[in-house]
């Protein structure tokens, strides 16, 4: 499908959105009603016109074909209007009309805890010092619907062997920037700020764990997370939290925001398992954005052969 043409580009190639929106509407068309080539004029000018206000940064970066899934691509449009981000209010579409709020520069993450060189990462350095890449992740909301996105990141383990964690340092706490000048949901006691999320140390060393600073060929939308946010793509969505400022190395388990405001539906795992329920709803399936019949959810998002290793021996219905 899709991917698999994607994927056959040449690696040092910028592919902003409008191509990949283009080449996808032209498959789908030309495979939905044989229109074949005269159709793609049409469709180009549809296109620039749903991501017409948009214009943000492209960013160079290599395809990593080995992270990639045989879904089709959700759209752009439904990536950057659909989104979770409390901080910008609580329904889908507050962050897509509030977030350009946000001041992303400067912008410097802040390391530290049990690591032999602890650090304050000005995003630049940090960006220059990586390969881009970019990584096509099923995303799968707790709240039973999901997404199929192409990031661009680096992975979590690059930034966590530059800064050598000691032996004591056994998970990695993430917090979100507090400003509720520029973020009017913090305004409000919905969730305990800054937003919070942790990982045990081998999870975050897995090398599916990113740390994305674009989508679609281009810089992050605020919306989205930006400049730099976490995804963990075998986990709920909430765990892969946005616009990070802080990363410290702990010896306790981290205490995330919605584990502190929910424990008993948000445990700290918080794995995609569709044989455990959230207490008010089962996890059996998902609705793809974008699609209408419902899919069945995957163990671990189906990244099982990736990290099903790290909780053998483990009762995840105790540890959800
Ligand atoms: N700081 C912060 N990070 C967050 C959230 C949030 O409210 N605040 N929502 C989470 C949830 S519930 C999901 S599903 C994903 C959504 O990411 P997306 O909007 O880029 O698809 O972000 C996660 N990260
Ligand atoms: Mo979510």
């Amino acid at each position: 499908m899709f991917i698999k043409k994607a994927v056959s580009i040449k690696p040092s190639e910028i592919t902003p959105k409008e191509i990949y929106q283009q080449r996808r509407q032209f498959l789908k068309t030309s495979i939905n009603t044989g229109l074949g080539l005269a159709a793609t004029g049409l469709l180009a000018t549809h296109t620039a016109d749903v991501f017409a206000g948009y214009g943000l940064k492209t960013l160079k970066h290599v395809k990593n074909t080995k992270y990639t899934v045989d879904d089709d691509l959700t759209e752009y449009k439904d990536v950057t209007t659909y989104n979770n981000f409390y901080e910008f209010g609580t329904s889908k579409s507050s962050p897509a009309a509030t977030a350009h709020k946000l001041n992303t520069t400067p912008w410097s993450i802040k390391v530290e805890g049990h690591v032999e060189k602890p650090a304050t990462y000005h995003l630049e350095d940090l960006m220059n010092e990586q390969t881009l890449e970019e990584r096509i992740y099923r995303l799968r909301c707790v709240e039973r619907w999901s997404m199929v996105i192409p990031w661009l990141g680096f992975p979590l383990s690059e930034l966590i062997k530059k800064v050598k964690p000691t032996s004591k340092a056994k998970y990695v706490e993430f917090s979100t920037l507090y400003r509720p000048e520029e973020m009017q949901g913090q305004r409000r006691g919905v969730l305990d700020w800054p937003y919070v999320e942790g990982l045990r140390m081998d999870e975050a060393m897995n090398p599916l764990a990113f740390l994305a600073v674009g989508l679609y060929g281009e810089v992050l939308p605020n919306q989205n997370g930006a400049p730099i946010r976490l995804v963990v793509p075998w986990k709920y969505g909430f765990k892969s939290i946005k616009s990070i400022v802080t990363i410290r190395f702990t010896e306790q388990q981290p205490v995330s925001s919605w584990t502190r405001a929910a424990p008993r539906e948000y445990g700290f795992y918080s794995n995609v398992n569709p044989n455990v329920d959230h207490p008010r709803w089962s996890q059996r399936r998902e609705r793809r954005i974008g699609e209408f019949l419902k899919r069945k959810t995957l163990m671990f998002n189906g990244y099982a052969d990736e990290v099903a290793h790290l909780y053998a021996g483990m009762d995840l219905k105790k540890y959800f």
